[in-house]
């Protein structure tokens, strides 16, 4: 799994992915896979899709009784020709359900609820790693309750264990996952969803995974408790999946975004795979917040070096990574999250010891995000002497009161009252004027005015 040294570090993110023992997949449009750019980019990047649309009710029941395969069958054909995972999505779910489901009286309901999720995982049975059998059930907000839908009102709670049973019968091989949004970190919505997977898991309910869709935006950013919102999902005894991944936004601040869910997902192993919700942003279904990997014209953005990167691959810039604690990563300048040093916000320079002759560095601060109670910081190390360095450490003092929640890419440390990052094993050497970066989310508010930074270089 590691490539230490000088290996070639995978160049996809499918591969770079596989290399850590995952997948990472994107959501499909059939009506796109004509068009040769998008194919090829899904081809070339990407080892597992999801149908966006395609294997919803009302695409393919869209009158009882009366199925219709044609556009997922070109997902599900293409997919297994290039040897790619299929999530089938979504078996039950409140939205794009066809009328004529809301209309049945229970009994009814039942048999038609039965009867749709037996004939789509036969229809594709043994073709399909993972299923969303039962998609966004519960409500947003603090009650923790149950979303009302005509499951859910004429059916009671016992719908959803009674999908899983049926689904279980239907393939038995396929992953069988419970899928929803806003559950990314703790709060009062992921903690239903976590009591009734624990109860499911205590009951003998057939449950394999839990899919978090992961929509982020400036108001629902990554959480900072994301890995142990995951962490604690996975300590029930199901896998955990990203599922919908997209990120709001653009440059460093969207491209940190990334690499932090990729990195919680890296950190827990039963996090088998990231899905993001689309390939280019011209398909995103919000375009608008430019939120996945490729820009309009499939050109990578900086989100992709940063997935990337932090999937331990390697753009070819680099020199290659050295291994980490089994996490392999793609070298230090240049990849990923560093993305040629810019931040977003304010910026110190820090003071640099030794002038630029010999070894010596600074470190500079930018807030890339913030949010009512916290905030994310890049910090960027540069070699600013005429030595290469083998070693950093940044050190400032944290705002009175203010705690840092979850540090990457080098070491927490304190000295002297003041909060030090030194480098991590991968990222210490540095040439003259080439710089690496570390970031971290703190708990508190962004500072208007950055704190004054220093770098030692050792
Ligand atoms: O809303 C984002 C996602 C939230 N989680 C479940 C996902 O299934 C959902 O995906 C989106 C698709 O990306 C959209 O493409 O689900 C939407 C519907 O709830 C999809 O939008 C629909 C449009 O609303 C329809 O007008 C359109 O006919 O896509 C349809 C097919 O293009």
């Amino acid at each position: 799994m590691s490539m230490a040294g000088s290996a070639h570090a995978a160049s996809t993110l499918g591969t770079a992915a596989a290399a850590q023992g995952r997948y990472f997949g994107t959501a499909v449009a059939a009506g796109h896979l004509s068009e040769s750019a998008y194919a090829s980019t899904l081809d070339t990047e990407f080892n597992a899709v999801t149908p966006e649309n395609e294997m919803k009710w009302d695409a393919t029941e869209p009158s009882r009784n009366s199925f219709s395969f044609a556009s997922a069958d070109q997902i599900v054909s293409h997919a297994q020709s290039q040897n790619m995972k299929i999530r089938g999505h979504t078996l039950v779910w409140y939205s794009q359900l066809p009328s004529w489901v809301g209309g049945l009286a229970a009994t009814d309901l039942q048999t038609a609820m039965d009867n749709h999720i037996t004939q789509l995982m036969t229809h594709y049975k043994g073709k399909i790693y993972a299923w969303d059998v039962v998609n966004e059930a519960f409500q947003d907000g603090g009650s923790g309750a149950r979303r009302s839908s005509p499951f859910q009102d004429k059916l009671g709670d016992g719908y959803i264990e009674h999908a899983f049973r049926t689904a279980r019968a239907a393939d038995p091989n396929a992953k069988l996952c419970y899928n929803d949004y806003n559950i990314d970190g703790v709060n009062a919505k992921s903690t239903a969803v976590y009591t009734m997977v624990k109860d499911f898991k205590a009951r003998g309910v057939p449950i394999d995974c839990v899919g978090f869709q992961g929509h982020f935006n400036s108001a629902s950013p990554v959480p900072s408790d994301y890995q142990a919102n995951l962490q604690r999902f996975a300590d029930l005894g199901v896998d955990v999946q990203i599922t919908e991944l997209d990120v709001a936004g653009s440059g460093t601040a969207q491209a940190n975004s990334y690499a932090t869910v990729v990195r919680s997902c890296l950190a827990v192993s039963r996090c088998t795979g990231i899905t993001v919700w689309g390939i280019t942003d011209k398909y995103s279904w919000r375009s608008s917040d430019t939120p996945l990997l490729f820009d309009g014209n499939y050109a990578k953005k900086p989100a992709y070096d940063a997935v990337l990167s932090a999937l331990g691959g390697s753009g070819g810039t680099t020199s290659g990574g050295t291994t980490n604690g089994g996490t392999t990563n793609g070298g230090t300048t240049n990849g990923g999250t560093t993305n040629g040093g810019t931040t977003n916000g304010g910026t110190t320079d820090g003071g640099s010891s030794g002038g630029t002759s010999g070894a010596a560095c600074s470190a500079s601060f930018g807030v890339v995000s913030s949010w009512a109670g916290g905030y994310q910081v890049t910090v960027t190390v540069k070699d600013t002497g005429t030595a290469a360095l083998s070693a950093w450490t940044a050190a400032w003092t944290e705002p009175q009161g203010e705690t840092i929640a979850n540090l990457w890419n080098a070491v927490q440390g304190s000295a002297g009252g003041q909060t030090t990052a030194h480098n991590a094993a991968y990222n210490g050497t540095l040439a003259p004027g080439a710089s690496t970066t570390f970031g971290f989310v703190a708990n508190g508010t962004a500072p208007q005015t950055p704190p004054a930074m220093t770098c030692q270089p050792s």
